[in-house]
This record gives C-alpha cells, structure tokens and sequence, in this order.
C-alpha cells in the first residue's frame, strides 16, 4: 500500500509551487509570493508556521525576485524558530567572525565572493565537492534555518547546491543506519578561529544562545539526529565541520567520514542545484540539509544571510525515517538472495 503523498504546504498552498527534486527543494516561481508581504498578512503566524514546516520538510525553499529588506530578513529568521518551537533561549546566530559595517549589524553574515565568512579555507585548486557543509555545526546549539538573499550576481554561474539530510539517512542499510545511530562526532571551527588570529579579529560571544560562547568553537553531536518538527532522522555530520566520531579509533573515524562525505557529495539524486536571479532567497533548514557554494564563476557575487538558532541537537530512538512515514519505497539493502 502507498500512502497519500503528503503535502507540507498547509495555508501556502494558496500561491502557485512546485518541487525542484522529489527528496528535496521547493519553489515559489512566482514574484507575486512577497515574503514581506507573508510577514504582514493578518494571518502570519500561521503562514510563517507552515513555512517553517515546509522548510522543516522540503530542506531548502526559492522564492523569486524578493522586495524584503534586512530588518524583515531577521524579522523573519527570529519568527520562523519561534513559531517552530525553539527554546527563547535562542536568538539569531552572531557568526564568531562576523563583519560588522554601520548597515548591517553583527546578526547578518555578507556573504561574498571577495572573502570573509564564506571564502574561509577556500581553495581553487581544491576539489568543488570539499565545499559541502551545514552551517555553524562547531556551535553546541547549532542552527535551525538559515535565509539568504543575493543582491549581486555575476552573469553566469555561482549556484548553489543542497543535499537532504533524511534523505542521507534513508539512503543507507538498516546496518549502517543502526551504526551510526549509536554514534557521536567532534564538530569543529577551526577555519575561523585561524582567520581571527591572522586578522587580530576578537571571536564575537555570546552567539545567538547562552551556550554558545567562548572562542573554542566546539561542540559533539549525534552523527544521527531527530529532526524535531517533521520527526524524521536525519545524518548529521559534515565535510566543513566534523573532524572526529568520537567513539571511533582514528583511522576508523577518518575512513567511516570519508564514506559518509561521499555519500552526500556524490549522490545526486539527494540534491538540488539553484541557479540564483537578483534578489532570489532561499530558506535552508540547517537540522536536516548540507549544502556547498559553486566558485566557477568571474566578478562579483555577493548576499547577506541570517542563520537563526535552534534547539541543542539530539537523538530521539523512537523517531522514524522520512521515506517510511511518507510511504516511500525503502533503502538500498540487498537481501542475502541478491548477493549470491
Ligand atoms: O555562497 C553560497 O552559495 C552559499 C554560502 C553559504 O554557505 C551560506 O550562505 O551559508
Ligand atoms: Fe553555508
């Protein structure tokens, strides 16, 4: 039996989408959609709350030729945890080496083709795929979403890719997927930590949570974690960020993380690639997605993003996997009869 697809959309279902892959991405097309306009409607909290919802379940989400400033940006990555459920201990993340000009402020990260946070540890002659990562996965309480709207673009290229976390997860044998579920891994910022030495930069502190302090930029997570508005599991170790599985010997943590890397890098039928327009936005759940920036591209690229954040990650065991509570046809185990 196959279940009814389940639609996340909820009171969104009134503008006109579309999904960009069946595991992960949806679009609003159209720029009739104003999320400024959302923030305003009488009925907000419960568009915003759908929207957080559908981000929860889709990963990451387009919208086309946005009007909303930088107040309402941070306006919306402060509601959307909230109405989700995040502690109130928890407030837009201050990124440890977050430029600070008059116009923004130091809960906005540029993020720019000329340097600063998103060039960090960049190499042109480095392989493309060493670039997927999840956002500020180092902190103890990491991120929920994340929202960034790219004002300059170059004429071509510059896209940005996303994988899905579930579906990560989902991909795996039941094996492997019970493996990991009794594992933990050191996430770990040093990159940033380098660049704050080299330019005499202070590490900003507190960073969107009373926990997240100090300049270590540190923290140990589940490698397999419960997403808590969809329920789903999702793998949560990074290429960026996660060093170590602690439970593990070196060179077994080095081999298990180079698979798992892979696994997000190199399949593509858990990913979606966007081609950015002026004043797109894209809205990422940094619980359940990775995602890596593309340098192929000349001139200047440049957006201001606003990572809010979450809750301290955790592992519920009784938590289910994306494709069985949708229905979905199951992983890629081989029954012993195949393998003979
Ligand atoms: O530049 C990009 O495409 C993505 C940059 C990034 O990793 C981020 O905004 O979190
Ligand atoms: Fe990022």
């Amino acid at each position: 039996m196959v279940a009814a697809p389940f639609s996340p959309l909820g009171s969104l279902s009134v503008y006109n989408s579309y999904d960009e892959t069946p595991h992960i991405g949806t679009r609003f097309p159209s720029k009739s959609m104003q999320l400024s306009r959302i923030l305003t409607a009488p009925n907000s909290d419960e568009l915003l709350k759908d929207l957080a919802t559908l981000v929860a379940h889709r990963g990451v989400v387009f919208f086309t030729d946005q009007d909303i400033d930088i107040v309402r940006q941070k306006e919306l990555g402060t509601r959307l945890g909230e109405l989700a459920g995040k502690p109130s201990t928890s407030t837009l993340h201050i990124h440890p080496i977050s430029e600070q000009t008059p116009e923004l402020t130091a809960d906005v990260s540029v993020i720019s083709s000329e340097g600063g946070i998103a060039r960090t540890g960049y190499s042109k002659s480095a392989r493309a795929s060493n670039g997927w990562h999840t956002d500020i996965t180092f902190e103890p309480v990491p991120s929920d979403y994340a929202i960034l709207k790219m004002h300059t673009l170059p004429a071509v290229g510059g896209d940005t890719l996303w994988a899905s976390g579930y579906e990560a997860y989902d991909k795996l044998s039941p094996a492997y997927q019970k493996f990991l579920e009794g594992l933990t891994a050191l996430h770990d910022g040093g990159g940033f930590r380098e660049l704050a030495q080299q330019e005499n930069r202070i590490i900003n502190d507190p960073r969107g949570s009373p926990e997240n302090t100090g300049s270590h930029l540190q923290a140990v997570h589940p490698v397999i974690r419960t997403h808590p508005v969809t329920g789903f599991k999702s793998l949560f170790v990074n290429k960026g960020f996660t060093k170590r599985i602690v439970e593990l010997t070196e060179d077994e943590s080095d081999d298990l993380l180079a698979y798992l890397f892979r696994h997000v890098s190199e399949n593509h039928d858990m990913q979606v690639r966007f081609r950015w327009a002026k004043n797109d936005v894209a809205i990422w759940d940094n619980r359940c997605t990775f995602h890596t920036a593309t340098n192929d591209y000349e001139g200047l690229r440049q957006g201001n993003r606003v990572v809010s954040i979450g809750e301290k990650p955790f592992l519920d065991p009784n938590s289910q996997s994306r494709r069985k509570v949708l229905g979905l046809e199951g992983n890629n185990a081989v029954s012993s009869k195949k393998l003979m």
